[in-house]
């Protein structure tokens, strides 16, 4: 099971963003800085190669008790042995991954729109990734016009299941993104571009506890 407290600053991990550091660096360093949960997301890598090197960050992160979801592949996820998978609108639906990975695995579903976030509601996940809250050049295929802060309180009033918000989030939006009320945020670039991803990740955990 998820404790929504794992939420609360999520990495998403980009390695053409890495700056040239290894996946494994930037992740330790994230992680050393506080960061809450990660999401293995490979849109190159063939399946063997995804497979290691999900292999390689759940041994580093199991011992720290941090999370590890892989994005899209169910597969993959299972081979390794991680924690859970993060699934967008058009990959395979929530219940067939719920089906797969088990009651106790965490699952994830992206919603871009106010009519994804509604169908999301039945759906057998345990959060869902809103946005993009603000523009972003790191997925460039996003739909929809970004939510805002206010665009994030008003999807807060819309459903239960915790809400994290992703695209365009760096540190100085984090005490608007905290006041709509969501359990966390997610960041590609915030954390895998940062000349200190230690750093950078002790800020957004720093900030999303309110500044203490
Ligand atoms: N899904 C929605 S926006 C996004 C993803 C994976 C990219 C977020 O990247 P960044 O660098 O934090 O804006
Ligand atoms: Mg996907």
């Amino acid at each position: 099971m998820m404790n929504v407290r794992d939420l609360l600053v999520y990495l998403v991990t980009d390695r053409a963003l890495c700056l040239g550091r290894s996946l494994e660096e930037v992740v330790a360093e994230a992680v050393a800085g506080g960061c809450t949960m990660v999401q293995l997301r490979e849109k190159e890598a063939d399946t063997g190669e995804f497979v290691d090197l999900a292999r390689r960050l759940h041994a580093l992160l199991k011992p720290r008790g941090v999370p590890l979801l892989i994005n899209d592949r169910v597969d993959v996820a299972l081979a390794a042995g991680v924690e859970g998978v993060h699934v967008g609108q058009s990959d395979m639906s929530p219940a067939d991954v719920r089906r797969l990975v088990g009651g106790s695995a965490i699952v994830g579903l992206s919603v871009d729109t106010e009519a994804e976030l509604l169908a999301a509601r039945s759906e057998p996940v345990d959060y869902l990734g809103i946005g993009p809250v603000y523009p972003t050049q790191t997925k460039k295929d996003v739909k929809g016009t970004p939510w805002g802060p206010e665009g994030l309180r008003r999807a807060m009033g819309m459903t239960s299941i915790p809400l994290v918000a992703i695209g365009g989030v760096h540190l100085a939006h984090v005490p608007a993104v905290a006041a709509s009320g969501v359990a966390g945020i997610a960041v590609v670039s915030e954390i895998c571009s940062a000349p200190s991803p230690r750093e950078a990740a002790e800020a957004l955990v720093r900030s999303m506890r309110g500044g203490r």
